[in-house]
C-alpha cells in the first residue's frame, strides 16, 4: 500500500495540458493508492465553490470524486485556493485538513502543510496571510460578492502577486530556516512535507541531535511532481507534461 502527495498544480483553463495530466493521474495511479494528499494550490485561483463550474473545474472535481470512492483523499488549501469550503468537499470527496496537520505516515510522524507559513521573510505575503487568507470576515465578505466582481478582484490580486515576485528576491520567497526549525520543534516531528516554493528537493536538519528531513514538492509547470510513500520509503517522480 502507498500514499501520494502532490501540490502546486495551479490548474487553470489557460493550461489544459496540466489539467489533462492531472486527470490521467486520477484515472490511473491515483486508484492504486490507499491515501492521497493534495497540499495546496491545486487551482491557480479559487474564488468560491459556487464559481467552480464557471471556471471549468466541474470535470476535475467529478474525477476527484470518483477516486475518493476508493481512496482516502485529503486536501490542504494553499494561498491560491484558500477559499475552498464544504461544498468543495461534497463535490470532490476530498476532506479538508487544516494547514499544518500531523499525520502518521507508515510509522513516521509527519507534518504536512502548504508551506507558505514558513516563508517568514516574505513580509508582504505574511501580511496577505493575516489580512486575507486567515481573516474570516475578509473571506466571508469576498465570498458574498457577485461572481464577476470576485473574478475582477482575483485578477487584480494575481497582477499584484506577479509584481511582487518580480521585485522580491528568490531567497525572500523561500522558507526561512528558523521557521522550519521552529515547526519541527513545535510539532515534535522529524519529517515534514510541503509545496508552495516549487523547489522540489529534500533538506536535512539536526534538531536536538536528531536528524530531520524536509521534503519539498515541485510544481506542475513543465512536468509532474508526485511523491509516493510506502513502508519502504519515499520517492518523487517527474513526468514531462506534453
Ligand atoms: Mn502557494
Amino acid at each position: 500500500m502507498h500514499t501520494y502527495f502532490l501540490s502546486d498544480l495551479h490548474l487553470t483553463p489557460e493550461r489544459p495540458q496540466i489539467t489533462a495530466a492531472f486527470l490521467r493521474f486520477l484515472e490511473t495511479d491515483a486508484l492504486t493508492a490507499e491515501r492521497i494528499y493534495l497540499l495546496g494550490d491545486l487551482f491557480e485561483f479559487w474564488i468560491g465553490d459556487d464559481a467552480a463550474d464557471m471556471l471549468g473545474a466541474a470535470p476535475i472535481m467529478s474525477a476527484m470524486h470518483a477516486v475518493s470512492q476508493h481512496v482516502d483523499c485529503y486536501f490542504i488549501a494553499g494561498n491560491r485556493d484558500f477559499l475552498v469550503r464544504s461544498n468543495f468537499t461534497v463535490k470532490t470527496g476530498f476532506k479538508i485538513l487544516p494547514d499544518e496537520s500531523v499525520i502518521d505516515l507508515y510509522g513516521s510522524k509527519t507534518l504536512i502543510l502548504h508551506g507558505d507559513s514558513l516563508c517568514a521573510d516574505d513580509i508582504a505575503h505574511q501580511h496577505f496571510r493575516s489580512a486575507m487568507m486567515n481573516n474570516k470576515s475578509f473571506c466571508d465578505d469576498f465570498l458574498s460578492l457577485a461572481i464577476p466582481e470576485r473574478i475582477e478582484k482575483a485578477k487584480q490580486a494575481r497582477m499584484q502577486s506577479h509584481e511582487h515576485k518580480a521585485q522580491v528576491s528568490m531567497e525572500i520567497m523561500d522558507v526561512t530556516e528558523n521557521s522550519v526549525i521552529e515547526a519541527f520543534k513545535k510539532y515534535d516531528v522529524q519529517q515534514m512535507i510541503h509545496g508552495h516554493t516549487h523547489r522540489q528537493n529534500q533538506h536535512k536538519y539536526e534538531i536536538n541531535k536528531v536528524q530531520a528531513t524536509r521534503y519539498v514538492l515541485g510544481d506542475w509547470h513543465t512536468s509532474t511532481s508526485i511523491m509516493k510513500v510506502d513502508a519502504a520509503g519515499l520517492e518523487i517522480s517527474n513526468q514531462a507534461i506534453a
